[in-house]
This record gives structure tokens, sequence and C-alpha cells, in this order.
């Protein structure tokens, strides 16, 4: 099934945020409320436990007609078929990355400063005639964050603003995004907001992507 790219409400994964609930379940109530694309993002997974947790995700996701994206691991992306996979400044350089997945598969970057975002190499130069660029880029932390504790300084609104100035990149902001400022991250110029706790950690997961992505179609001035 050919899937839609829609970056609106991007739910990326944290299971111990989820206080015990079944990431699955969570990740279908997302879905039923609103969100538009998961990332199974597992920082202390073994390859096999990651490799297992993708599959049963991968499984739902198709049933839902939703992309899964997988976080830092190639492998395991590769290994269940993923829709996509999302690297960070640590982890393998995209051109590397995008030479492994090929051209179909989605690929984000997380950029980390406005230098790092303006400087996504001209992947006509890396990778010859038909190279292309990240998918999207994850602009992050937008705000302070609990979730993720090695971040660089925050970009705030007015950084994101002038990023979305400079560049014809997809944006997606990250960090600290929820349901007070989500529409602000918009008018700014994300294309989408990536949230972590804001629906892993939400007493309904269902409710809060609904809410979300009220904020998202407000932001855009669509109701
Ligand atoms: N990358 C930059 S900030 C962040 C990641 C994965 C964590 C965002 O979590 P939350 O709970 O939505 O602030
Ligand atoms: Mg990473």
């Amino acid at each position: 099934m050919n899937k839609k790219r829609d970056y609106s409400v991007y739910l990326v994964t944290d299971r111990p945020l989820c206080a015990g609930r079944d990431l699955l379940q969570i990740i279908e109530e997302a879905v039923a409320g609103g969100a538009t694309i998961v990332q199974i993002r597992e920082k202390d997974a073994t390859a096999r436990e990651f490799y297992e947790l993708a599959c049963a995700a991968k499984d739902l996701l198709d049933r839902l007609g939703i992309p899964l994206i997988i976080n830092d691991r190639v492998d395991v992306a590769l290994a269940v078929n993923a829709d996509g996979v999302h690297v960070g400044q640590k982890d393998l350089p995209y051109a590397e990355v995008r030479k492994m997945v090929g051209p179909h598969k989605i690929v984000g970057l997380s950029v980390d400063s406005m230098e790092q975002a303006l400087s996504v190499p001209d992947l006509e130069v890396v990778l010859g005639e038909g190279g292309f660029g990240p998918d999207y880029l994850g602009v992050g932390p937008i705000f302070p964050t609990n979730t993720k504790k090695d971040t660089s300084e925050e970009w705030g609104l007015e950084n994101l603003a002038s990023l979305r100035a400079q560049t014809h990149q997809r944006l997606v902001g990250i960090g600290g995004v929820n349901l007070s400022n989500a529409r602000d991250v918009i008018r700014a110029g994300a294309d989408g907001i990536a949230v972590v706790s804001a629906i892993c950690a939400a007493e309904s997961p269902k409710k809060a992507a609904e809410e979300l992505l009220a904020e998202v179609m407000l932001g855009r001035g669509l109701e």
C-alpha cells in the first residue's frame, strides 16, 4: 500500500513514558485520534527486542495505513521493511543511510543548530545525479524538554521561523511541544509537530492526538 506521507502529528514513542501501558495500544489509540506518522524510538532495547517491537508495529501500522519510521537503526528499519528511518547527528551520515535504504524510503534527519540545518549536504554532489536530500528535518528541541537529556540549546520559535525563511526543506518541530504551543510551532513555519510525552504520557493518547491535530489545523489557518 502506498501510504500518505503526512507529518502533521508525528508520534515518537518512549516506552518508559507509557507508565506500564502497552505500546501498541498507545499507538493504535494515537492513530485513532489523528496521529499521522509513528516513529519507534528505543534507546535501551537490544537489537532483537527492537526488531520484535518494530515487526509488531509494522503489522499494526500497515493495517492502519500509517508510515512506520525507525529511530537510529538502519538495520532494524531494513529488517522489518519499515517505511523509513530517522537519524541524528551522531548516527550514520545521511548520505550513507540514503544509499542503504534507497530512494523510496522516508529518511528524516535531526538538526541541532541553524548551521547544521543550513549545511545539509547537496546530495547531487554526494550521491551523483538523482541524489536528493532528507524527506524532512527534525528541528529541536524547540522548547525545554525532560524527555531527551543530551539535547542542544533550544531553538525557540524565532529561530524556527528564521530557518523556515531560509530553506525549502520540510520541517518537523520537536521538543516540549504540547497543546499549549503546537499552534505556534506551525505558525512559525513547521510542516508538522513531533511529540513524545504529549501523547505517550497522556491519560488518553487518542484525545491528546485529536487535540494536537486540531491545533495544527488552526496553526495552518484551517478549521
Ligand atoms: N529530540 C529532540 S527533543 C526530543 C527528541 C527525541 C524529545 C521530545 O520529547 P517531548 O516529550 O515531546 O518533549
Ligand atoms: Mg539518533
